[in-house]
């Protein structure tokens, strides 16, 4: 059973994934009308994770006999200045998710509630994973520079990181 103030909490988080999953899908979008392929695919996959942390949520509230609620979601930006910017966005956006899960942590500690503190487990690791991911592609991105054939090396690195990542998913 969960407390009002924990399932409304939840429901905020659903909401967040929902974005964040919207949010790649229009990155991937800005990607593939760029001509890069590798990198579209990168955020077709993210997109992809995003929904199904959304979903673990959603299933998690309605398993403690909660109300899981389907949520408005914001419409993303669909420009973005340069893969560099988008990547830098991504970091930040990441970086805020994990803010909000270390939040839901907090209060499902306040609200003696274990079985919410265990299930967040997962998602604490899984921002921890995503942050090092994209710490890993700005790092990348910056020694690959700007130069005339940069977008090209940057799509083949991406497609590696994607692949990779791909086949640790499946693992898991
Ligand atoms: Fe949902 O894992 Fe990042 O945002």
């Amino acid at each position: 059973m969960l407390t009002k103030k924990m399932e409304s909490a939840l429901n905020n988080q659903i909401e967040m994934e929902a974005y964040a999953s919207f949010l790649y899908l229009a990155m991937a979008s800005w990607c593939e009308q760029q001509g890069l392929e590798g990198t579209s695919n990168f955020f077709y996959r993210q997109a992809a994770e995003e929904h199904d942390h959304m979903m673990r949520i959603f299933k998690y509230i309605l398993e403690m006999d909660g109300k899981a609620v389907v949520p408005s979601i914001d419409k993303p930006p669909h420009e973005f200045e340069s893969v560099q910017a988008l990547f830098a966005d991504v970091y930040t956006h990441e970086q805020k998710v994990t803010g909000a899960i270390n939040q839901l942590v907090e209060l499902s500690a306040n609200e003696n509630d274990h079985s919410t503190h265990n299930f967040l487990q997962w998602y604490v690791m899984e921002q921890r994973e995503e942050e090092a991911l994209m710490r890993t592609i700005l790092d990348k991105l910056k020694l690959i520079g700007t130069g005339p054939q940069s977008l090209y090396f940057i799509d083949k690195e991406i497609t590696d990181i994607n692949s990779q990542a791909a086949s640790q998913g499946e693992e898991a």
